[in-house]
C-alpha cells in the first residue's frame, strides 16, 4: 500500500452563479496561489495543471421558477465534465479545486463517462441533494446531487439549457460524512431512498474511524470501486475554514478530516477529488489565510503527507564521520 499518487491533473472549476456571493470563482486562484500545486510536487507527485474551465458567463440567465442562472450552471457543468473526462483518461486522477459545489455536477458526470461504478463520499455539512422543487434558497450549489442520482430524475423538473445534463450514478453510489444542515425535504429523500448518510451525530456515537469504514462499505462493500471524493470545506469545523459562503458551527476537526484523508490515500483507489467552496472574499485576510492554508494542508494529506512522517527513498541516515 503506498499512498502516493506519481500522476495527476489539476483543473479549476471557478464557478461562483451556484450560490448568492461572488468569491468562489477566486477559489482556484487563491489555491494555487497558496502554493497548492508546489506542495503536491513536493510530495512526489507529478502533477500537470488543466488550467481553468471557462465558464464566460451568458447574459440574460433569466430564473427557472426560482432556480437561479440555470443556463449558465448548465453549461458550465457540460464543459467542466468534458475538461474532467480528458484529464482522468490522461492523467488517470484529477483535482477539481472550485468554485461553488455546483462544480461536482459537472464532475461527477465527467468522471462516470470513465468509471461508472465509482463511490462518491461526499464530505460536507450539507446535504447538497435539494431538486429545484424542494430547494427554499433556488441556489444550485445546494442541488448537485439531484442532478446526478438515476433515482432523482422523475423528481426533477426540466430546466432551459439541462437537456444534455443526464444522471448518471445510483443513490447506493454515494455516502455523506459530515452532515449537521440538512433540508427537512432533503431528509425525506435520504429516507424514502435509505440513504448513506453519516451525520455530525453518529461521528460523536462512534467515532470517525468508525463512521468512515461504515461509510466505505455502504458504497464500496468490496473495496474494489474507484473512489470520488467531494470535499466542501464547510464540512470542517469554521474556526478553520471561515471563508466560505455557508458555515454551520459545530464541524470536522482538522485531526478528523486528516484522519479521513490519510486512510482515504491509503485505499490507493481514489480517483478524483473536488475541493469546493473556498470564498476568499468572506472573512478578513487572516479568515482567507487559514481557510487556504488548511484546505491545501488537508489536500496534501489526500496525496499521501502522512501525520507520522514518510522516510525518503534511496538516502540513509547520514553517518558521523
Ligand atoms: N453547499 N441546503 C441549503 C440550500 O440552499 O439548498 C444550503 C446548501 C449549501 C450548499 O454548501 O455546498
Ligand atoms: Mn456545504
Ligand atoms: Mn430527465
Ligand atoms: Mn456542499
Amino acid at each position: 500500500k503506498m499512498g502516493t499518487w506519481k500522476k495527476l491533473g489539476v483543473v479549476g472549476v471557478p464557478v461562483s452563479k451556484g450560490q448568492r456571493r461572488d468569491g468562489t470563482d477566486k477559489g482556484p486562484k487563491f489555491l494555487r496561489d497558496g502554493g497548492l500545486l508546489e506542495r503536491l510536487k513536493k510530495i512526489g507527485c507529478e502533477v500537470k495543471d488543466y488550467g481553468d474551465v471557462d465558464f464566460g458567463y451568458i447574459d440574460n440567465d433569466m430564473p427557472h421558477e426560482h432556480v437561479k442562472n440555470p443556463r449558465n450552471i448548465a453549461r458550465g457543468s457540460l464543459k467542466t465534465a468534458d475538461q474532467v473526462e480528458r484529464c482522468l483518461r490522461t492523467e488517470g486522477h484529477c483535482l477539481a479545486i472550485g468554485g461553488d459545489h455546483s462544480m461536482a455536477i459537472g464532475t461527477i458526470i465527467g468522471h462516470a463517462r470513465v468509471h461508472p461504478d465509482m463511490a462518491v463520499l461526499w464530505i460536507d455539512a450539507h446535504a447538497d441533494i435539494n431538486t429545484p422543487l424542494t430547494s427554499d434558497s433556488g441556489n444550485i450549489h445546494g442541488m448537485p446531487l439531484s442532478f446526478v442520482a438515476h433515482e432523482l430524475d422523475p423528481y426533477v423538473p426540466h430546466m432551459p439549457g439541462w437537456d444534455e445534463v443526464q444522471p448518471c450514478i445510483g443513490l447506493d453510489q454515494i455516502a455523506w460524512i459530515g452532515l449537521r444542515d440538512v433540508d427537512p425535504l432533503e431528509r425525506k429523500i435520504i429516507d424514502k431512498f435509505d440513504m448513506n448518510a453519516f451525520s455530525m451525530h453518529d461521528i460523536d456515537l462512534h467515532g470517525i474511524k468508525n463512521i468512515l469504514d461504515m461509510a466505505l462499505k455502504a458504497v464500496d462493500p468490496e473495496g474494489v470501486r474507484p473512489i470520488h471524493v467531494s470535499f466542501d470545506v464547510d464540512a470542517l469545523d469554521p474556526v478553520h475554514t471561515p471563508s466560505t459562503g455557508t458555515p454551520v458551527s459545530g464541524g470536522l476537526s482538522v485531526r478528523e478530516m486528516c484522519y479521513i484523508a490519510e486512510e482515504l490515500a491509503l485505499t490507493g483507489r481514489l480517483a478524483m477529488i473536488d475541493v469546493a467552496e473556498v470564498n476568499p472574499a468572506l472573512g478578513d485576510s487572516k479568515d482567507v489565510d487559514v481557510t487556504v492554508r488548511t484546505t491545501i494542508d488537508v489536500i496534501a494529506r489526500f496525496y499521501g503527507q502522512r501525520r507520522q512522517g514518510i522516510a525518503p527513498t534511496g538516502t540513509d541516515i547520514p553517518q558521523a564521520t
